[in-house]
């Protein structure tokens, strides 16, 4: 009798469980009607959210990304590239120098978001580098990303295009 009443309790208690994915870190991607309209609800299984991501308006040639991404596991988690249908090609891009010398170039390794931790990516800092923009970044647009991450998977985001003066660094491509 006391079996009888267990096992259907415990069928009801795993259901939600199923359904959310598997590991720890569902309750933060939980879906909320609250969410802000730029960042679309994250898969329930996503290592990494970004918060408030924003991209540089611009006419045409180089602009960045920015926003502060969470590493939502226990373990370190690598962005090896970016990707948005805004540019034909799309680099992740730290500054170096100081005062008039800052110059800005591919940041070897890719970013590495440290376990239960944060990165923020923000104008003369690491950022995300559209090389060569598509079409014109107006105030309000909004830009879709995809980053990869070093296990392959990947996680999506959508940037809300801002006017911003700054984060204007010389470009030094890769050695
Ligand atoms: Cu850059």
């Amino acid at each position: 009798m006391n079996i009888r009443a267990i096992v259907p309790a415990l069928t009801l208690l795993a259901l939600p469980l199923t359904a959310c994915g598997d590991e720890e870190g569902a309750a933060g991607a939980a879906p909320s009607p609250s969410a802000s309209p730029v960042a679309p609800a994250q898969a329930a299984k996503a290592a990494l959210t970004i918060t408030d991501p924003w991209v540089k308006t611009t006419d045409k040639g180089m602009t960045a990304a920015f926003g502060t991404i969470a590493n939502t596991t226990g373990a370190d988690v690598t962005v090896v590239s970016a990707a948005t249908p805004a540019s034909a090609a799309v680099e992740l891009h730290e500054v170096v120098g100081a005062g008039g010398e800052m110059k800005m170039r591919p940041r070897r390794g890719g970013f590495v978001v440290p376990a239960h931790g944060r990165l923020e990516l923000r104008p003369g800092g690491l950022h995300i580098m559209l090389m060569d923009v598509t079409a014109p970044i107006e105030p309000g647009g909004r830009v879709a990303f995809t980053l990869t991450l070093g296990d392959r998977s990947t996680v999506r985001f959508t940037a809300l295009a801002k006017d911003y003066n700054g984060g204007n660094e010389t470009y030094e491509p890769g050695h």
